[in-house]
């Protein structure tokens, strides 16, 4: 039995100790006051491959110096890829996945009973409720103000309406009204309202452009410093100007085989370009990207601007990126289905509180891991439905990578489609289209041979056309007995990621 001492000491002890947790409480509670939660600005440009900026192509003429800066103070990861399409429209998965950070084959269509995914129909792959637990939604119910501009269609609508407030309207035009800076206006206005009613409340912002989207039209001005015209004549080419890109340097008049998607709008039909995939209407249309590249980076600029003078820079995370690349004449091709680096990839740039400055990392990230990331740099809980993972470690300088494996898909023509793998400095591209009439594979060793070049670009006259001579190893190795076994390996991990992932389809020489 206690005494009645002991029952004293025990008793102030308690009383005490209450008293500390009650003290130490306050003072937290005070500094999160004085702490303010910092902002997100996510900016998402459509279509752009990662080797149109300097800062992944220094012989680029592209001239970006909002983005330069950007990098300078922030970091870039060189390997930041899209994980596919399932439909000829790439944005829509892309967006999909983005917001609500799942996986391809678990994230819904853009219409509802969509067979361009077969696991829709199933909950337990695709919740039904997940537009509640996408980007907007989480932030909202973290406390944050959530505004987003973008263009509309192929997009996530469900999602998109999640922000409080939405400025959606397609803007590729060639002037303030019907252009980039249509997008830029936006957030100038609904930060200028933020700053005359002293919100406090942290904010994200989705601050999306409708460019380099086709149709590019680009201002007179920078069409001009280009050499790029707006062209619309379908029987004539446009004129040649020096002032317009190079042709890039893996560029060829036509793939060697045929990509699987008979009638691909981006194949056919893209305003400008049409079929052709001559030098003149490649360099072009690159000068018109450019054009329009140049644009969004004055528009990034003038919101930087914006942000620093209401002193919100600096406790602001930065993302920029693309929801998927392009290709423009690179391997022949014009559009966004293909998995080549140009296009399976994406540009990533992030600046922010704690994120290292001017460095690099390769990252094998995914856009799907940008929810996961975003929570985890602001202390919100990411949902439950969230398959992505942080790459917070990436950004503060812990690690290189946050996977080894990464996987690609393109099957929005013939099934079963287009697949890729990467590990390290291996490379893996399969066709299966065209009810068996195309089998390809494609290994590469992207370390060596990182423009993905085939024996069609060792041939004299593409050479001579584009400038570079690529080595005798710079070519696709698939049939090189030399690299049987990575091959096998490559197979072998590729079929591994499908079944991981639920991809439903499977390609000719594969069986479980
Ligand atoms: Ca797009
Ligand atoms: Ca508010």
């Amino acid at each position: 039995m206690l005494n009645n001492s002991l029952l004293f000491r025990h008793a102030s002890r308690l009383i005490l100790l209450s008293m500390i947790i009650s003290f130490t409480a306050q003072v937290s509670m005070a500094a999160e006051k004085t702490a303010k939660r910092p902002n997100i600005l996510f900016i998402l440009v459509d279509d752009q491959s990662p080797f149109d900026l300097k800062v992944y192509n220094p012989s680029s003429k592209l001239q970006t110096p909002n983005l330069d800066k950007l990098a300078a103070e922030g970091m870039v990861l060189d390997a930041a890829y899209h994980m596919g399409a399932w439909v000829g429209a790439v944005c829509t998965p892309s967006r999909h996945m983005i917001m609500s950070g799942r996986t391809v084959w678990h994230i819904p269509d853009r219409r509802k009973n969509s067979k361009n995914n077969p696991n829709t129909a199933d909950p337990t792959r695709v919740p039904p409720d997940l537009a509640e637990n996408t980007m907007a939604a989480v932030f909202n119910r973290a406390g944050y103000d959530t505004m987003r501009t973008c263009k509309k269609g192929n997009s996530y609508n469900a999602a998109n309406a999640q922000f409080t407030v939405v400025k959606d309207a397609t803007k590729r035009g060639g002037t303030d009204e019907t252009g980039s800076p249509w997008h830029a206006r936006q957030v100038l206005e609904y930060l200028a309202q933020r700053d005359e009613t002293r919100d406090e409340d942290p904010f994200l912002i989705y601050f999306g452009f409708s460019h380099p989207h086709d149709t590019r039209d680009g201002t007179p001005e920078l069409l001009a410093k280009y050499g790029a015209t707006n062209h619309t004549d379908k029987n004539k080419l446009p004129a040649v100007n020096p002032k317009q890109p190079q042709l890039p340097v893996n560029y060829l008049p036509e793939h060697p085989f045929h990509h699987g998607h008979p009638n691909l709008r981006d194949e056919v039909a893209v305003s400008g370009v049409w079929k052709n995939r001559d030098e003149q209407t490649i360099r072009n249309e690159l000068g018109r990207e450019f054009a329009c590249n140049e644009n969004i980076d004055i528009q990034i600029g003038r919101v930087l601007k914006k942000l620093e003078e209401m002193g919100e820079l600096d406790n602001t995370y930065i993302f920029y990126t693309a929801d998927h690349g392009m290709a423009i004449g690179r391997h022949g091709l014009q559009g966004k289905q293909n998995l080549y680096e140009h296009t399976w990839r994406v540009p990533f740039i992030a600046k922010g509180p704690g994120i290292l400055a001017g460095k690099r990392a390769p990252g094998n990230i995914y856009l799907l891991d940008i929810l996961a990331t975003m929570c985890d740099l602001t202390g919100v809980a990411p949902p439950s439905s969230n398959e992505g993972l942080s790459f917070k470690p990436i950004l503060t300088g812990e690690q290189q990578t946050i996977r080894d494996v990464l996987y690609g898909v393109y099957c929005g023509g013939t099934k079963p489609g287009m697949r890729s793998v990467r590990k390290g400095d291996w490379k893996l591209i399969k066709y299966d289209v065209l009810d068996g009439k195309v089998r390809e594979t494609q290994l590469f060793n992207l370390a060596e041979n990182p423009h993905e070049f085939l024996s069609e670009h060792h041939a004299p006259q593409i050479v001579k056309q584009v400038g570079t001579k690529p080595t005798p190893k710079q070519i696709n190795l698939a049939s090189d007995p030399a690299y049987k076994e990575k091959l096998a390996e490559m197979e072998a991990l590729l079929l591994q990621q499908m079944t991981a992932l639920h991809d439903p389809h499977r390609l000719w020489n594969q069986s479980e």
